[in-house]
């Protein structure tokens, strides 16, 4: 089974994106799985058309994409992407879609292939704080997650896919008091858990 996870640059006046630096550091087998990472630039659009150029050449079983959600105290593992780009700020190429359709054949919205509530459970026993969130907002991780489910809906119609939104690092809240954040140890293992969970209920199918 082949595993593709994806991380987003930094953006938004960050040095780093917790994202990409965690996606990095996660084995290259998890439960059996070969895993297959990638970076994936924080611009609308071009963002859609890497993660599809990826799809086609690798093929992957399951696709999970990560992204930074500042503000958020714990993983959280996004239910629903809805057909709609609105920007709260320019992305990485200083474009700002205002309530701009993603695909206009696609549906309003697309839930995750992934099994969330499962996925939830295991890393709270683990004692790792997680959530199921309903809204991966509008922005450029929306975006990805839409686009992953639309290729999914339309052409892949077997593989896995979801999106997982995680905190800041605790390097990025110096400067941001009462920001929550959470180590890089605890994000890797809290993926690699996602991912152990997704891989196993894959199989059991
Ligand atoms: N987070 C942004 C886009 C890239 C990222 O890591 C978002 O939540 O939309």
């Amino acid at each position: 089974m082949k595993v593709l996870v994806t991380g987003f640059e930094p953006f938004g006046g960050e040095r780093v994106n917790p994202s990409i630096e965690a996606v990095k550091r996660l084995s290259d087998k998890i439960a059996g799985a070969d895993i297959i990472k990638a970076e994936i630039p924080t611009v609308f659009n071009k963002s859609i058309r890497k993660l599809e150029k990826i799809l086609e050449d690798e093929k992957p079983d399951i696709t999970i994409c990560v992204g930074q959600a500042g503000g958020r105290n714990r993983i959280s593992v996004e239910r629903v992407a809805i057909n709609i780009s609105d920007g709260r700020i320019p992305d990485n190429e200083g474009y700002q879609p205002v309530d701009e359709i993603i695909f206009e054949d696609g549906d309003t919205a697309y839930f995750a292939r992934l099994p969330i509530k499962k996925i939830v459970k295991e890393l709270n026993d683990r004692n790792i704080p997680a959530e199921v969130s309903n809204t991966a907002g509008t922005y450029v991780c929306n975006h990805l997650m839409y686009g992953l489910l639309y290729n999914i809906n339309k052409k892949y119609p077997n593989m896995m896919g979801g999106f997982i939104h995680i905190p800041f690092l605790p390097e990025q809240v110096i400067d941001k008091p009462n920001m929550p954040c959470m180590s890089l140890d605890l994000i890797v293992e809290g993926l690699t858990i996602a991912i152990e969970v997704a891989v196993n209920s894959g199989q059991s199918k």
